[in-house]
């Protein structure tokens, strides 16, 4: 009798972990599969105290340490986390943005990966997301995303940021947006954002051209999509490179003249973005330098320092006349990327003229 009660209790005991785990499997198989890809910053950072907030270490923190803190993320997507590298993002040079770009396309290329999130520091995160927005081939979502405060600090803001990137990452709606910056509850569109202030958590901007949503309790709104190309729609392909053309920027200021221009085409620029006042107007101490740079080969694009608004072509300078390319809205730093991927391409400024006006 006691036999056939404990048989009874031990059958029912299975079917009842059967049925769990079938429910388990049945909601797993519902969540987006999601691999974050960690390359360091302040979301990997550490301090001394909890309330230090400037003066702390970056990239000190693993992603799989990044993953356990937040639990959170495991009920919104199955989550896989690579450390591809462990920077603070001011080291971030041309090789780590092929090694990166190399392993999204990879992963994005298989089926069954929905979405990636790259855990950055806030410094070169926008040049970041802006490389990837124009070399990813695929348009399922890439989510970028950093924090303000180290991990240690009260009210660290890398959480909740990571939590809102594994949600949008894993959404319909982020499919086909090229790639997205999800911090401070907003998203960003990779080629108009900047991080507009040194030290506070709302530091990712797009000043005048704007956010295109918001994200609440998970859930992506979005108000607004990006007109440039972008993602699949490029015609970049960085698969066979393993360098990129040497790219570098002069900065305009009053009193300037050719020192840095004529330094960095001697040091083998490429290419050359002119961070002008202004309009992109060109001091008359440094245009020598960038004409005799042009008569060199080096392709000169005219960018303006001053954050917002469109360089015009053939406005402060004839560049018609001189041969040189005008950024559009792109900053500095962003005009320097397309500059370096269109370079890959065609030395045309034909050409590379149309690829401002598209991207
Ligand atoms: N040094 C900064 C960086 O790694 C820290 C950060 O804000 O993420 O970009």
């Amino acid at each position: 009798m006691l036999f056939h009660k404990s048989v009874r209790a031990t059958s029912a005991l299975f079917g009842f972990l059967f049925l769990l785990m079938t429910v388990v499997q049945a909601q797993t198989a519902k969540l987006p599969n999601v691999t974050i890809l960690a390359t360091g910053g302040t979301i990997a950072g550490t301090g001394a105290t909890s309330t230090t907030t400037v003066g702390y270490t970056a990239a000190t923190v693993g992603v799989q340490a990044l993953i356990q803190a937040v639990p959170e993320i495991t009920k919104v997507a199955n989550i896989t986390g690579e450390q591809v590298f462990q920077i603070a993002s001011e080291n971030m040079g041309n090789e780590h943005w092929l090694q990166l770009a190399k392993r999204v396309n990879v992963l994005l290329a298989q089926p069954n990966v929905d979405g990636i999130v790259v855990t950055h520091g806030t410094d070169t995160l926008e040049e970041t997301a802006y490389f990837l927005n124009l070399v990813v081939k695929s348009k399922k979502p890439v989510v970028m995303v950093g924090s303000m405060r180290p991990s240690t600090a009260l009210s660290a803001d890398g959480p909740i940021n990571l939590y809102n990137a594994v949600s949008l990452a894993g959404s319909q709606a982020a499919i086909g947006k090229g790639v997205l910056v999800a911090m401070n509850d907003q998203i960003h569109a990779a080629r108009d954002v900047t991080k507009s202030n040194t030290t506070t958590a709302d530091t990712f901007r797009a000043a005048e051209l704007g956010m295109i949503g918001y994200i609440q309790g998970g859930k992506p709104f979005f108000y607004r999509e990006v007109t440039r190309k972008h993602t699949v729609d490029t015609e970049f392909d960085i698969a066979k490179l393993d360098a990129l053309p040497q790219v570098d920027v002069a900065y305009a200021y009053a009193n300037v003249g050719a020192v840095a221009v004529n330094a960095l085409v001697a040091a083998g620029a490429k290419g050359l973005v002119h961070a002008g006042v202004g309009n992109g107007s060109l001091p008359a101490k440094t245009k020598p330098a960038l004409v005799a740079a042009r008569e060199k080969g080096v392709v000169i694009v005219r960018s303006s320092r001053v954050g917002q608004g469109i360089v015009a072509r053939n406005g402060e300078a004839n560049d018609d006349q001189l041969d040189f390319v005008v950024a559009d809205t792109l900053s500095p730093q962003k005009a320097r990327i397309l500059l370096m991927l269109a370079l890959t391409r065609t030395s045309n400024t034909k050409d590379i003229q149309r690829m401002f006006y598209t991207y």
